[in-house]
């Protein structure tokens, strides 16, 4: 289909930024599964990288393809993240955890030299929260949190409903690290940094899927080429 089509020639033009012997942090969702699969090509044909995965389900393609992982405790750092993203506004924030992976791919790409997100033109907003904004919750006290989550966005003038993300056997979805998920409908967050802050300070919030001053690169492919926007 041409969205694959398009996650792909995103992923690809992510490729062309990979040199040998780097250390990589491996995204999670569709579009970095293509990521995963092109790399994989190169490795086989002689490409030397590692790579730490953001998710079991990255970690199984890539250990399926080929592709040899390390741990952020066994290098140190990451040279380059490439992951997608559920939403990119004009300053590359990003809102992300649509797969359900945000607090490992926040603690990836915080410790990698560069972020490239991989994306496509439906990814791009002018203002972020129309995609519900995914926070990872621990799973004692939800009660407590989600009040602190409700009156810190009341505090910024968002209000919106929170709901748990299921699996589909109806229960809570559990993340790899145990959590679970509550997604916000805030509709649109004029104020990122500042819903980032208040969210982060909430003893419940293990993370949230607003990626801030994290991302160095946007690659965009659209039905005219691919664009790239670096910060
Ligand atoms: O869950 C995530 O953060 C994913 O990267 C998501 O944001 C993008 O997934 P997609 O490439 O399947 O749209």
């Amino acid at each position: 289909t041409t969205a694959d089509a398009l996650k792909r020639e995103a992923a690809a033009a992510a490729l062309e930024m990979v040199a040998n012997g780097m250390r990589l942090g491996l995204g999670t969702g569709s579009t970095a599964s293509w990521f995963v699969r092109l790399l994989a090509e190169r490795v086989a044909a002689g490409l030397e990288v590692v790579g730490v995965p953001t998710s079991e389900a990255t970690a199984a393609l890539a250990r399926e393809l080929g592709v040899p992982l390390t741990t952020l405790d066994d290098v140190d750092g990451l040279d380059l993240t490439v992951d997608g993203a559920d939403e990119f506004d004009g300053e590359l924030n990003l809102v992300k955890g649509g797969g359900g992976a945000l607090l490992r791919e926040k603690i990836v790409a915080a410790d990698s030299a560069r972020m490239v997100v991989i994306t496509d033109e439906s990814k791009r907003v002018e203002w972020l929260g129309a995609f519900p904004l995914p926070i990872e919750v621990v799973t004692f006290g939800t009660g407590a949190t989600l009040r602190a989550i409700r009156a810190a966005a009341a505090g910024l003038d968002l209000s919106g409903s929170l709901a748990f993300r299921m699996d589909s056997n109806g229960n809570r979805r559990v993340t790899d690290q145990g959590n679970w998920i509550v997604d916000a409908s805030f509709r649109q967050i004029s104020a990122p940094k500042a819903l980032a802050s208040a969210l982060s300070a909430i003893p419940g919030v293990v993370e949230h899927g607003l990626f801030i001053d994290l991302a160095s690169t946007v690659i965009i492919a659209g039905r005219t080429g691919v664009e790239r926007i670096d910060r």
